[in-house]
């Protein structure tokens, strides 16, 4: 049975086709260097926004229609199963991803809620052998159930501690049985409403231990994936301990665990904490810190975590500048985690979200490539640094001045000279180097 008769296979029609379901700039057996675009770009199908999600909002229920809808429990589970797997062919899609809640229903017990988990991941198993979809991550949904309503690792309440623990264990075989080339934690209850009745030190303290023991048990168990946390600022939580890639890194290193872990970076969170996307991809990057990319973007207008499909052409160019710069993503991808609007209920939708997602890192990647081959960016920040380069500032960068000498050298200085930094030029550039992959120049 196809729960997407209408669709056929998407395939590549270039930039002047018309075909809605076809791609106009991801190409994915195009090569750029002796990469495949499918291979680099690694795209990946977040489970629960497009098989889970019902486009409920905080102030309305569900909205979407999916022809697996007429199914529960674990007939549910497993026509979400087989629903993924068409989908993921149609789309020609290298991965995907789930929390393990998306994937098999809860059972009333931790016990029951593992042997759902045993016969739907058997089942993706089994679905895995004849399809060249991999699982780029799985994560444990430590946020949902109520029993978290005081944090997961870093709650008040020892029970809970061991109980996502339990998840997190139960996780980690998952990924190893499924072969996931990666491993994710997003502390969505991992933080705090008041300091009022929080001891901060304990909570963060048994964040650390917490991902210890995961690090150890991947070890046990032989499980290679890349561990990754997800930064996000808030929401659900007030303050949440791994705010964007700067506070979780200095987690790491305070916890002796950032040889073991990278980051998976969200466009919609990065914004959510105030930054760019490209921002924190930068500061993960120079820190040998990148680890995967959760594709998305906010709407500037809310203060939300709206989880759009990117289609900001700007945005992905120089989300992908940071990912040619840091020698693409391991074994981490480009994980879609985005969802339809409200307003776009129809199964249609899901395939069009993607390939509008799928175009738009395309021709990112494209234009990032162009610039970087044209040394664009390279050259203006050269310039706009070479006073390190000679002079005061080589002593500077080697090391060989101190404030002394600093002041001797500044004391004789006449006039400081500045030059432009060119901002609307530099712009300007970029919208042509756009502009001509548009072109399809
Ligand atoms: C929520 C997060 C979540 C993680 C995985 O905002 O983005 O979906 O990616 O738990
Ligand atoms: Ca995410
Ligand atoms: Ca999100």
């Amino acid at each position: 049975m196809s729960y997407f008769p209408n669709i056929n296979q998407i395939e590549y029609e270039g930039p002047k086709s018309t075909n809605p379901f076809a791609f106009k700039f991801y190409n994915p057996q195009e090569k750029i260097g002796d990469q495949t675009l499918e291979e680099f770009l690694r795209f990946g199908v977040a489970y629960w926004h497009t098989f889970t999600q019902d486009l409920t909002d905080p102030f309305g229920s569900g909205t979407a229609i999916r022809p697996w809808d007429k199914f529960k429990g674990l007939d549910l589970a497993k026509a979400r199963v087989e629903a993924a797997f068409e989908f993921f062919e149609k789309l020609s899609v290298p991965y995907f991803c789930f929390h393990e809640v998306d994937i098999a229903p809860e059972g009333d017990s931790l016990r029951e809620t593992y042997k759902n988990l045993d016969i739907i991941v058997a089942m993706i198993k089994d679905y895995m052998k004849d399809s060249k979809v991999k699982l780029l991550w799985n994560t444990a949904n430590n946020f949902t159930n109520p029993r978290f309503l005081h944090g997961a690792a870093s709650s008040n309440n020892a029970d809970v501690f061991a109980y996502s623990a339990a998840k997190v264990k139960k996780g980690l075989e998952i990924g190893k049985e499924l072969g996931g080339e990666s491993y994710v934690f997003w502390g969505g209850r991992e933080g705090y409403e008041t300091l009022l009745n929080t001891d901060m030190k304990l909570e963060m303290d048994n964040l650390g231990r917490f991902f210890h023991m995961a690090v150890d048990y991947a070890k046990e168990i032989g499980f290679d994936a890349q561990f990754l946390i997800e930064p996000k600022p808030k929401e659900p939580t007030t303050h949440q301990y791994d705010f964007d890639v700067a506070t979780g890194y200095a987690f790491l290193q305070h916890y002796g665990l950032d040889k073991h872990f990278k980051f998976n970076i969200e466009a919609n969170h990065a914004t959510l904490a105030g930054h760019t996307f490209e921002h924190e991809l930068r500061y993960a990057r120079i820190h040998n810190m990148l680890g995967s990319v959760d594709a998305n973007q906010g709407d500037p207008l809310l203060g939300w975590d709206t989880d759009e499909f990117p289609t900001d052409l700007y945005s992905t160019t120089l989300a992908m500048y940071e990912i040619i710069k840091n020698g693409g993503l391991g074994k981490g991808g480009l994980n879609f985690d985005a969802k339809v609007r409200r307003g776009s209920f129809e199964v249609e939708d899901l395939f069009h979200a993607h390939i509008a997602g799928m175009d738009s890192f395309a021709v990112g990647y494209k234009v990032a490539n162009q610039l970087i081959k044209d040394q664009v960016l390279e050259n203006i920040v050269a310039e706009r640094y070479k006073s390190y380069t000679e002079g005061i500032g080589l002593d500077i960068v080697e090391g060989k001045t101190d404030l002394k000498k600093l002041e001797a050298y500044a004391l004789d200085l006449d006039e400081i000279q500045h030059e432009s930094g060119k901002l609307e030029r530099i712009k300007a550039t970029l919208n042509q180097y756009l502009l001509r992959a548009f072109a399809g120049e």
